[in-house]
């Protein structure tokens, strides 16, 4: 994580920290909807499957973090995640909160953990679809998961705030873990 950037009028800002965040689940778990919410773009409920991977980004209290949404597909998944995951600050992985779908969140959570040093990274779950009826309670998920869970609803952009207040929170912590270094 590079401690500067520049702002759009050229000014080198020092206090602008960036880093680097990825989406990774199944297909129509909604990753790409997550990073729409995250930054404020309008939520187009039509499933338009992530081709590959897409790039975003979000700011807020002096954070200039990058998003990367990985296709769900597995043939995108094994192409891209061991190639692009590398660098993550936080990796997000998201479940729609079905018993099968967890189940094989379950699995991405372990192929994650196996990508990336566990001391520079934090792996969190997204319980995401919370509206829908059947969804399993956040507490069940991380039980099963063994991660940090943050129930969610993509759909709903009050639930922004908890999530920025989560990042935020990462960032500070992994910052703190950087100057102790
Ligand atoms: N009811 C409900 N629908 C949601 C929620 N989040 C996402 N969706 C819907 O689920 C569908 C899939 O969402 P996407 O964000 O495209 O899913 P994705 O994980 O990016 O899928 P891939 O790109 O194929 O990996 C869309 O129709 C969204 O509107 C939610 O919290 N509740
Ligand atoms: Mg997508």
């Amino acid at each position: 994580m590079s401690s500067s950037t520049f702002k759009s009028n050229g000014v080198r800002d020092s206090k602008q920290k960036q880093g680097k965040i990825c989406f990774v689940g199944a297909p129509a778990v909604g990753k790409t909807t997550l990073m729409k919410m995250l930054s404020q773009k309008m939520i187009n409920k039509q499933y338009f499957p992530t081709q590959g991977f897409d790039l975003g980004s979000v700011s807020f209290n002096g954070f200039k973090l990058s998003m990367w949404d990985f296709g769900g597909q597995k043939a995108y998944l094994k192409h891209y995640l061991s190639q692009y995951i590398h660098g993550a600050d936080l990796v997000f992985i998201v479940t729609d909160s079905t018993p099968k779908n967890v189940l094989t969140t379950k699995e991405l959570v372990q192929h994650a953990q196996g990508l990336l040093p566990q001391d520079a990274c934090r792996i969190i779950a997204l319980a995401n679809k919370q509206d829908l009826k059947g969804h399993m309670d956040p507490k069940r998920i991380k039980n099963i998961l063994d991660i940090p869970t943050i129930g969610i609803c993509a759909i709903e952009p009050e639930y922004r705030d908890e999530l920025i207040n989560a990042i935020g929170w990462c960032m500070e912590e992994i910052e703190k873990e950087k100057m102790n270094e």
